[in-house]
């Protein structure tokens, strides 16, 4: 195994940015790999790089490698291990004289960006490369930015770890059982409201979810809502989106892919689907993922899905649909 790893994050200035990057060389998260950072940013913000820099540089982080930052995402991309996409362009800014408020116009504009993306990161990144798209529309800037890298040996990921967490710390109140009790806490479908998190295949205190809350009218009314809408709570309450809740995720996810998973748990990213749980092939969808011993990560294909879980799971799969048909114009 190589003693270093290469990342490229994207949307370095942000917000989310700003409690991701320190953690990616703190020596947790790649262990004692070397961690090189390339930072991307859009040109208008790419100086205000510099500080963050000298702020790592300034933070003591024995496992930090070289830190570069740029304007081009190409020149970042080469022999990358991983990229961490969170670069977008947010809800609610006015952009070219329009107020950005459909997820409509959002798939238009962000769409454009992870075409040139996933055709530097299928050029120039490693074969074997790892893509966690964070930014959103994650699940279809991920189909978009999959389809222009066109290299099936890389794994192009959306991010569901944030709506998994967030299902955990709910399910952890409820049933008055530490988070860390809680295992395979499956997201199904979209990073959107319509997403489907799993309280039938969860597993709390080694038992089946199923069992344990026994309770569908709080599942459907209190469950399923809060976590679908954990994001606006936040934006209202904040005036600002999700952000060290967010690092914290991907983080988690990286983890979740560069070590093996313990049996009977999973984790919550969306990927392209195989026909697996009759998802149209390639549609990028939220599925319990494990990771072998050898690194290899796979769809977990046991779940049982009830008809109620079926019927909630078709929704979001409906919606990754029309928004696959939105820009399929930017598909190869
Ligand atoms: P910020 O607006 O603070 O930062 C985004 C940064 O991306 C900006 O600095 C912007 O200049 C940069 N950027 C835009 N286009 C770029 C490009 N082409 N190349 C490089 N950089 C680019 O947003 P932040 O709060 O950090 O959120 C980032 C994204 O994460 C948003 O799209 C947000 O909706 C999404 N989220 C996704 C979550 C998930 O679970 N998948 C949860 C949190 C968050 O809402």
């Amino acid at each position: 195994m190589s003693s270093r790893v290469k990342v490229v994050v994207t949307g370095a200035a942000g917000q989310i940015a700003y409690s991701l990057i320190p953690r990616l060389v703190d020596g947790k998260t790649f262990g004692n790999k070397i961690v090189d950072l390339y930072l991307v940013e859009i040109p208008q913000v790419v100086s205000k790089l510099e500080g963050l820099v000298m702020e790592l540089e300034d933070s003591y982080f024995p496992n930090m490698g070289e830190v570069k930052y740029t304007d081009n995402f190409e020149e970042a991309s080469h022999d990358a291990d991983w990229f961490l996409l969170v670069g977008s362009i947010p809800r609610g800014i006015v952009y070219e004289g329009k107020k950005i408020e459909e997820r409509s116009d959002l798939l238009k504009i962000n769409g454009g960006i992870f075409v040139t993306q996933g055709e530097a990161i299928g050029k120039y990144g490693k074969e074997n490369a790892k893509i966690l798209v964070v930014g959103n529309p994650a699940n279809t800037n991920a189909l978009i930015g999959k389809n222009a890298a066109g290299k099936d040996s890389q794994l192009w990921m959306a991010m569901t770890m944030l709506d998994s967490s967030r299902a955990k710390s709910v399910i952890s109140k409820k049933t008055g059982s530490n988070i860390s009790e809680i295992k395979n806490m499956i997201i199904w479908g979209n990073h959107s409201p319509t997403m489907y998190p799993d309280v039938e295949n969860v597993l709390i205190c080694d038992k089946a979810g199923s069992e344990v809350i026994n309770d569908m009218n709080w599942v459907e009314n209190t469950f399923l809502p809060t976590v679908q809408q954990r994001g606006k709570a936040v934006i209202d309450s904040r005036g600002a989106s999700s952000a060290t809740s967010a690092a914290k995720a991907a983080l988690d996810t990286i983890i979740a892919c560069e070590s093996p998973t313990e049996e009977g748990d999973s984790f919550s990213a969306a990927v392209a689907s195989d026909g697996a749980y009759g998802v149209p092939e390639g549609l990028i969808c939220g599925y319990p993922l494990f990771t072998l011993p050898d690194g290899t990560i796979e769809i977990k294909r046991d779940q049982s899905l009830s008809e109620f879980a079926k019927q909630k799971f078709q929704i979001s799969i409906d919606e990754l649909e029309s928004e696959r048909e939105a820009v399929k114009h930017l598909l190869k």
